[in-house]
């Protein structure tokens, strides 16, 4: 049985106060909160083993080699690869992840007239490397358009993906809409040849996400929204892919000879892993995954599905509140996004901090998408695996006491 409440033991952030209120934190999609179990790691590490890794002949060096690689073996088998930990490149981010793909792939194998296509929902950072790159290259950008649920639209799936597209670049969860079906689309991409690039940054945190079912090429994500660290990602790639990329990134640790006419690389994945790697960060990355693999993922689903519904029913009481993105069903993540009518997103989510109500409002680095919607921005309440009915019922008395602020002028 998933128990939520000892669930929330293990985060000891849920134990403060914000504004003389206790903590509500809905803002997992921007960042996740760390159990005890990773800052333990953490702390372990740097009391008992920290030293740089594949350098040291020493015992400190020898332990956090070990602890580093292992986690790559733990995120290899969390995300099924099929070829293991060779297709695992440690990056600080998603960001890093993405922009590796675009630089080290496309720069070298995009050619004038290709196509790389996008959607209008893509969070900037699956957005500006391939727009930066299509520029460079002579190559065009195609965007996937959105209907009136926020999904992306089927005929334009298959108007725009075809004999010229060398590259699909989604997210599979969008951090503002719902789910893509990515899995389709990948079989439509590799029909033509092209390759598919998923944004598991929000996919990979919420469900169970396995490469070889999406059949991607690649999988970018970031561990802090993973309840791990800050400063370590993971971008998973098809060996051959890999193997075929030039490492934009020269120096340390990624080399297998060096004379003063030049270098050669060593192999996947440290090719493109070069200088020290965040050590402690990937300690907690592989704490992390222990962690969640630990929990009845189903049920954990399940609830999050709960919770979810739980918040757009209750915001659908209200005639003055607008939701982006599909109804509840499988199609939802745990972010929901919304605008309450005559009030800007920052002053709604400013309020709800009074009220201890941490949620995020903004374009949330989708300003494409903002456009689309024809809105400066949304407000977003994003669930993470400790977030109850009561904090869905405390965000939603929240929205009652940013009506009595803003009162109804100019709604
Ligand atoms: N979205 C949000 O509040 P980084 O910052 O590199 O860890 O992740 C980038 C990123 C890429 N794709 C998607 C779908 C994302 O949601 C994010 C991060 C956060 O929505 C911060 S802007």
């Amino acid at each position: 049985m998933f128990d939520v409440e000892t669930i929330r033991k293990d985060f000891p952030i849920l134990d403060r106060q914000v504004h003389g209120r206790p903590l509500i934190y809905l803002d997992n999609a921007a960042t996740t909160q760390k159990p005890h179990q990773v800052i333990d790691a953490l702390v372990h590490y740097y009391e008992h083993y920290n030293a740089n890794i594949h350098r040291a002949l020493h015992t400190l060096g020898e332990e956090a080699t070990v602890a580093y690689e292992g986690t790559r073996d733990k995120v290899a088998h969390f995300i099924n690869s099929p070829h293991g930990p060779r297709s695992i490149v440690f990056t600080r981010n998603t960001t890093e992840s993405l922009n590796l793909v675009a630089h080290a792939w496309g720069r070298k194998f995009l050619q004038p007239g290709d196509e790389v296509v996008v959607s209008l929902a893509e969070h900037h950072s699956n957005f500006i490397p391939w727009q930066l790159v299509v520029k460079e290259k002579g190559a065009k950008l195609r965007f996937i358009d959105i209907d009136e649920e926020g999904r992306l639209r089927q005929d334009q799936i298959e108007s725009l993906i075809g004999p010229r597209t060398k590259i699909v670049a989604l997210a599979h969860a969008s951090n503002v809409l719902g789910i893509n079906p990515v899995a389709e689309i990948a079989e439509r991409a590799h029909r033509y040849g092209a390759l598919m690039v998923v944004d598991g940054a929000q996919s990979v945190p919420h469900m169970p996400v396995d490469v070889e079912q999406l059949g991607c090429d690649f999988l970018a994500f970031s561990g802090h929204k993973l309840y791990a660290p800050n400063g370590i990602g993971v971008l998973y790639g098809k060996a051959a892919l890999l193997e075929a990329m030039t490492p934009p990134f020269t120096g340390g640790g990624m080399i297998r000879t060096v004379d003063k006419d030049g270098a050669s690389w060593g192999g996947i994945p440290g090719r493109f892993e070069a200088g020290t790697p965040p050590v402690a960060e990937a300690v907690g990355l592989g704490a992390a995954i222990d962690y969640l693999s630990g929990l009845e993922r189903p049920a954990l689903l399940k609830r999050e599905a709960e919770m979810t519904a739980l918040m757009l029913e209750g915001l659908a009481e209200r005639e003055d509140v607008t939701v982006d993105g599909p109804g509840p069903g499988p199609a939802r993540t745990g972010v929901v996004s919304f605008n309450l009518r005559g009030v800007h997103p920052h002053d709604v989510a400013e309020v709800l901090d009074g009220e201890g109500v941490a949620v995020r409002g903004g374009h949330h680095c989708c300003q494409v998408l903002m456009q689309r919607l024809e809105v400066p921005g949304v407000v977003r309440a994003s669930l993470g695996l400790y977030n109850d009915a009561g904090d869905v019922e405390r965000l939603l008395a929240g929205l009652h006491r940013v009506r009595e602020v803003f009162g109804h002028g100019g709604v």
